[in-house]
C-alpha cells in the first residue's frame, strides 16, 4: 500500500500537548503509529478569512495538516449541523436536532474546503479514510475534483433508524454521497443494519450477494467493525507509577468505602442525568448500604458553545447538588462530582481503584471507556463493569452486568448486584470481557478495516481455500 491519508474534524496535536481527548483521537494516535501517511484536519483555530493554508507537522512518523477555519465555518458546520443536528438526530434526540439551511449550507461549504485543499495532496496510489459524521460528503467531493483512489469512510456514532433519519431534509441526498467511498464501516452491526434499511427502502439500493449495497452506477461494501482501544498501552499505563500514585490516592480517600466511577464527556447522550437518578434510587432502596459506597463522576466539559451543552450542565450540578444535600453526613458526601479532565495515566489508576464502572449512555456507537475499565483491573481482584444495552460495545461485552439505563431501578438492582458478586464471578467475567478488549483492540480495527478497503481480505480468503461444509 502506498500511503494512507485520514482525514477527520480534528486532528490530535502531537504528543505531549495533548489535554484530555476524545475516543477518536486516543484510537488514531495508536493507528497511525505504524503508517505512512498523512492526518489532515482542522486545527480548531478560527481564522479571519478561509484562505486553505495548510500546517503541516511531523512528529512520531505521522504527519499531520490542519487548516483554520471562519467563524461563519465553525458556526455553521461545527457547532451548527455536525454538533446541533446531526449529533442530536443520530443519537436518537430529535427534540434536540435543529433543522436550518444554514447550518446544511455551512456544512456542504466546508467539506468542499476540505476537498479543494487536500485534493493536491493526494497522490494515485494513496488510500483516503475519512472520519465520522462531520465529513459524510467528502467522499464525494474528492470524486468530484477527479480523485479515484479507494476511499473509505467509518461512522463512530450510531446510524439511526430509518424512520428517524427520515426527518431530516434532504436525508437522501447525505446519504447518497456515501455511495462514493468503497467502502463504509459502523461499529456494530445493528447500526449497519440500520443504514442498509435506509438505503433499500427509502433510496430503491439493492443487495447483492456478496453483501456489497448498489446504488445507480455505484456500489458500496458496508461493513460492521467495532473500534477498540490501545489495550497494551492502557494495560501498562495502569501499572505505571503515577497510575499506582492515583490508585492510592483514591483507596486511602475511599477510607473502606467502594467506589463506582463514571468517566465521560459532558454530553446528554451518555445518560449522566439517569445515573444519578438511578444512584439515587439505589440509596433510596438499600439505606443500609449508603455509606458504603460513594460515586465518583469525572466529566469534563465539552462542546460549551451550543446552548443544549450548557443546558446539561446546569442541570447536573443542580441534581448532584440536591442528591448530596439530600443524603449527604458530615462524614460522607454520596457524589463526588468533577468537572475536568485528568491524565490518561491518572484516569487508568481511578479505574482501577473503583469497584464498579458504571457506564450507562442513552446511545453510544461504541463507548471506549467501558474497555480501558476493563483493562485497569486487576486480574486478582478486578471491579465490575455495569454497561448500558445501548452502547455499541454491550454487544462485544455480554459478560459486563448489562442495564436499561432509561431504568433508575434496573440501575439500583445492578450496583446491588455488581457489589455483591463473589470474586470467582467478577474473575470469570472480566477474563471473558478482557479477552475481548485484547483481541479487538484498536490495531485489530484499523487493520480489519484497511483490510477491507483494499481488498485484502477478499484475497486472503481466496487463499485459504473455498470453506468447506460440515
Ligand atoms: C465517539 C463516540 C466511540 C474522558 N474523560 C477523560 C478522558 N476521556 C477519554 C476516555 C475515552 C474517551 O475520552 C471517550 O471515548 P468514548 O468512546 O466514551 O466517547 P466519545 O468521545 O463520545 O467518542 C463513541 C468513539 O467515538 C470512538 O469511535 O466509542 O461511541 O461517541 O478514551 O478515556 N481522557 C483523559 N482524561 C479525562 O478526563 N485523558
Amino acid at each position: 500500500m502506498n500511503r494512507l491519508i485520514v482525514i477527520s474534524n480534528r486532528v490530535s496535536a502531537p504528543k505531549g500537548q495533548s489535554g484530555a481527548q476524545g475516543g477518536l483521537a486516543v484510537a488514531f494516535q495508536a493507528a497511525l503509529r505504524e503508517y505512512r501517511g498523512i492526518w489532515f484536519g482542522w486545527s480548531g483555530e478560527q481564522t479571519d478569512e478561509f484562505t486553505g493554508q495548510i500546517n503541516f507537522q511531523r512528529s512520531e512518523g505521522v504527519t499531520t495538516a490542519t487548516i483554520d477555519l471562519e467563524e461563519q465555518d465553525i458556526d455553521e458546520y461545527y457547532n451548527g449541523y455536525a454538533n446541533r443536528t446531526l449529533w442530536p438526530l443520530f443519537h436518537y434526540r430529535i427534540d434536540l436536532a435543529e433543522f436550518e439551511r444554514g447550518f446544511a449550507d455551512g456544512y456542504q461549504r466546508v467539506n468542499e474546503r476540505f476537498a479543494d485543499t487536500i485534493r493536491p495532496l493526494i497522490e494515485p496510489a494513496d488510500v483516503v479514510w475519512v472520519q465520522d459524521y462531520h465529513m459524510i460528503p467528502l467522499g464525494a467531493e474528492l470524486r468530484k475534483r477527479g480523485c479515484r483512489n479507494r476511499m473509505g469512510f467509518f461512522l463512530h456514532i450510531p446510524w439511526p433508524p430509518r424512520r428517524l433519519l427520515s426527518s431530516l431534509p434532504r436525508a437522501i441526498e447525505l446519504v447518497a454521497t456515501m455511495f462514493a467511498y468503497d467502502v463504509v464501516g459502523f461499529h456494530t452491526e445493528e447500526w449497519l443494519e440500520a443504514f442498509r434499511d435506509f438505503a433499500v427502502h427509502e433510496m430503491g439500493a439493492t443487495l447483492a450477494e456478496d453483501g456489497t449495497i448498489h446504488l445507480g452506477e455505484r456500489q458500496v461494501r458496508a461493513i460492521a467493525c467495532p473500534i477498540g482501544i490501545d489495550t497494551r498501552e492502557f494495560v501498562e499505563a495502569a501499572a505505571s507509577p503515577a497510575a499506582r500514585l492515583t490508585y492510592r490516592r483514591m483507596r486511602d480517600s475511599a477510607d473502606g468505602r467502594d467506589m463506582i466511577v463514571g468517566v465521560d464527556r459532558l454530553d446528554y447522550s451518555k445518560g449522566l442525568e439517569e445515573r444519578f437518578n438511578g444512584y439515587e434510587r439505589f440509596l433510596i432502596d438499600h439505606p443500609e448500604q449508603r455509606k458504603e459506597v460513594f460515586l465518583l463522576q469525572i466529566a469534563p466539559p465539552s462542546r460549551g458553545d451550543v446552548e443544549t451543552y450548557q443546558r446539561i450542565r446546569l442541570q447536573l450540578e443542580g441534581l448532584s447538588g440536591r442528591i448530596n444535600g439530600a443524603y449527604a453526613d458530615i462524614d460522607w458526601v454520596p457524589i463526588r462530582y468533577v468537572n475536568q479532565g485528568f491524565p490518561r495515566h491518572v484516569l487508568a489508576g481511578i479505574y482501577r481503584a473503583a469497584r464498579i464502572g458504571l457506564v450507562t449512555p442513552l446511545r453510544d456507537g461504541m463507548n471506549l471507556v467501558a474497555k480501558e475499565y476493563v483493562a485497569a483491573q486487576d486480574p486478582e481482584d478486578p471491579g465490575v463493569l455495569i454497561l448500558s444495552r445501548f452502547a455499541g460495545a454491550a454487544l462485544q461485552m455480554s459478560e459486563a452486568v448489562l442495564v436499561n439505563p432509561y431504568s433508575a431501578e434496573e440501575m439500583s438492582d445492578a450496583i446491588v448486584t455488581a457489589l455483591g458478586m463473589p470474586k470467582e464471578e467478577r474473575i470469570r467475567r472480566w477474563r471473558a470481557l478482557m479477552d475481548v478488549v485484547e483481541r479487538e483492540d484498536v490495531l485489530w480495527w484499523r487493520r480489519r478495516f484497511t483490510d477491507v478497503l483494499l481488498g485484502e481480505d477478499v484475497a486472503a480468503e481466496a487463499e485459504s481455500g473455498p470453506v468447506q461444509a460440515g
